[in-house]
């Protein structure tokens, strides 16, 4: 089983401002812990960051020729991103929206996300453990599906 793990704009600076909203960890952390976990799971990643929203929307259909779910952090565009949404509600792969900071106690712009009503899950608020529990939960999605 192959699963792509999407981060939109801006996670590429993770571990370099705000430590205090979005950890100390750096997205190569995140990737590293995310394949040791997936060693465990049996599975395989890729993994695809970008800051431009046309080419997730990309990623996203590229991703029904080879993978059996995807793990997302739209990032900002969780909040404005219609066609990620329809990007992901098109390929029709099992989806789980992730989120490093809980996007329900911060401002009121970010409680709304376009994506994750497209999504079977959302995960939010548990630093990067968020990667790893949207991770262990779509791959038990998958397997009972
Ligand atoms: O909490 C999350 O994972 C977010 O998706 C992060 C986005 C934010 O727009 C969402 O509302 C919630 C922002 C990612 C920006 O990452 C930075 C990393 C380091 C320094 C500055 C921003």
């Amino acid at each position: 089983m192959k699963i792509i793990v999407i981060n939109g704009p801006n996670i590429n600076l993770l571990g370099t401002r705000e430590p205090e909203i979005y950890g100390s960890l750096t997205l190569d952390d995140i990737t590293k812990n995310l394949n040791a976990e997936a060693a465990k799971l049996n599975i395989e990643l890729e993994f695809f960051q970008s800051n431009v929203e046309g080419e997730i929307v990309n990623a996203i259909q590229n991703a029904k020729n080879d993978c059996s779910g995807i793990v997302i952090n739209p990032a900002a565009y969780t909040h404005t991103s219609v066609a990620i949404r329809d990007a992901i509600a098109a390929v029709g792969l099992p989806c789980v929206e992730i989120h490093i900071s809980n996007i329900h106690n911060r401002e009121e712009f970010r409680k709304n996300s376009l994506t994750a009503p497209v999504c079977i899950g959302q995960i939010t608020g548990f630093g990067a453990d968020s990667y790893k529990l949207g991770l262990i939960g779509l791959v038990n999605y998958i397997k009972a599906a």
